[in-house]
């Protein structure tokens, strides 16, 4: 395909605004799915997704659009998840794109974890596509919510949509939207392969499977790949992209995206953020892939028969494949005997890698209590991680305890600004900053203790805002 009839985009936005059943009306407007394959939410294709109704994972699927100016175009699409221990998969997901369609909900306007994507997409470099969503429900203020996004981004009143994703309004202009406003992707067709790992996953038959966007190059199967972080060479059996389902290609081409099967045992060797190389002809330069990111919340994992301690470990390192974030390494317990310490991005990450590996690997676990992660520097100038007080060294030798903060962002209406400050400032929080979002909505910037956050912290802002407040955080170094 022409480098100007690609699109690359994901959908960004804060939790439950509305991206998935906005990526239904896509898939289902560019005819991708039939009538028959499609059902809610289609793209969140997990169990634990479709339980819980939230999307846990980036998906990534190609349509096809044919636009007003009757030409063809390649839109590849990417899913995000929305909750505050996923936006790893969100900024994986924007190295992959040129655009971002930044949803948010016309009843309930912009959000913490909208700022906070729409931060993360801009830093990427991506054309910003503003949506109201959700204009069907009474509760909808469309006007007020588009001067918002007026005043955030900068843009035009006109330039933001007005879609329902659940009644198929606005889907039209915003395909068109897409074709016009994000650029088509760079690349040099004519250079040797660099293709970036933005995601995998492990197939019992085909071993790891990379998700790749083609940057430079084409790969086409019976060539000899390699990687930059890793010696290893492979030959191509397969090339394609995602629908519902793989669906097989001659090449996969610069701006693309898809996957690759190279019958790749190895599982290490397909790191996110590695570039993928022609081995015959390896280009100079690596791309430069992602930030390496820092697990939060510590637990110990065993399992609850001592005799499936090798299915553990083989099931943490093939789970590690499709969630880069995840950490794991041996660890020994004199009451559980052999497991793993894993570290995690939050509580419900936790809880949902504890569940999957249960589920799709059939274990079954026991975890200890999560609890973050001390730093202790020495008189001796020797440093240690410690987790449990109770594993501190004499206090004579300490020279000083290092608490990991985060920054948190909270947006909330401003009758309860003085509820969220006494909340902050019981959990030990520094203020940073406040500014008024529009005449009744404020965006607080605190730095907290991560321990204080995150137990019950979300729960107690809820509690003290009568649930309108949002939360987003970050480390800080
Ligand atoms: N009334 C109305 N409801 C909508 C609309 N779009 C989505 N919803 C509902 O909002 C809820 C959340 O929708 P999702 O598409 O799962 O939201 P999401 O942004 O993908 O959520 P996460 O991926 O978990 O962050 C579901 O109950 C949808 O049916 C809309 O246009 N109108
Ligand atoms: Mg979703």
């Amino acid at each position: 395909m022409a480098l100007d009839r690609i699109r690359n985009f994901c959908i960004v936005a804060h939790i439950d605004h509305g991206k998935s059943t906005l990526a239904d009306r896509l898939l289902e407007q560019t005819g991708t799915l039939t009538h028959r394959e499609m059902e809610a939410q289609v793209l969140d294709s997990l169990d634990l997704e479709r339980e819980r109704g939230i999307t846990i994972k980036l998906h990534a699927v190609r349509m096809r659009y044919e636009a007003k100016d009757g030409q063809r175009y390649q839109l590849n699409l990417i899913d995000t998840p929305g909750h505050v221990d996923f936006t790893y998969e969100v900024s994986r997901s924007l190295v992959a794109c040129e655009g971002a369609v930044l949803v948010v909900d016309a009843s309930q306007g912009v959000q913490a974890q909208t700022l906070s994507n729409l931060f993360l997409a801009l830093d990427a470099g991506l054309e910003i596509i503003p949506v109201l969503n959700k204009i069907d429900l009474p509760g909808a203020e469309p006007d007020r919510r588009k001067e918002e996004l007026v005043d955030l981004i900068g843009v035009k009143p006109e330039e933001v949509l007005s879609v329902s994703a659940k009644e198929g309004i606005g889907i039209d202009a915003l395909l068109e939207e897409i074709v016009q406003r994000v650029p088509p992707p760079k690349g040099d067709p004519d250079a040797p392969l660099r293709a970036l790992i933005f995601d995998s996953y492990y197939d019992r038959y085909q071993g790891a499977i990379p998700m790749v966007r083609v940057v430079d190059g084409f790969i086409r199967p019976g060539m000899r790949i390699g990687f930059g972080a890793v010696d290893s060479v492979y030959p191509v059996d397969e090339v394609g992209y995602l629908r519902l389902g793989r669906f097989e290609q001659e090449t996969l081409g610069p701006g693309e995206v898809g996957y690759l099967i190279a019958g790749i045992k190895r599982i290490s060797d397909t790191k996110v953020g590695d570039t993928v190389l022609d081995a015959d002809h390896r280009a100079e330069h690596l791309l430069p892939g992602y930030r390496e990111i820092k697990p939060m919340v510590f637990s110990g994992m065993y399992p609850s028969d001592s005799d499936d301690y090798e299915e553990l470990r083989d099931a943490l390192e093939k789970l590690k494949l499709n969630d880069g974030s995840l950490f794991y390494e041996p660890e020994t317990s004199t009451a559980l005997g052999f497991g793993f310490r894993c570290g995690f991005l939050g509580l419900l990450h936790m809880e949902i890698i504890q569940e999957r590996l249960e589920r799709e690997f059939g274990l079954d676990l026991v975890s200890t209590v999560p609890n973050v992660e001390y730093h202790v520097v020495m008189t001796d100038g020797e440093r240690i991680a410690i987790e449990n007080p109770s594993a501190m060294p004499d206090r004579s030798k300490i020279l000083r305890i290092e608490e990991p903060y985060v920054r948190a962002r909270i947006v909330c209406p401003s009758e309860y600004i003085g509820n969220v400050q006494k909340l902050c400032h019981e959990r030990r929080g520094e203020y940073r900053s406040m500014h008024y979002l529009d005449t009744t909505r404020v965006e607080f910037v605190y730095e907290l203790p991560l321990a204080e956050i995150v137990l019950d912290f979300y729960d107690r802002l809820k509690g003290s805002t009568r649930g309108y407040a949002s939360l987003d955080w970050e480390p800080l170094e």
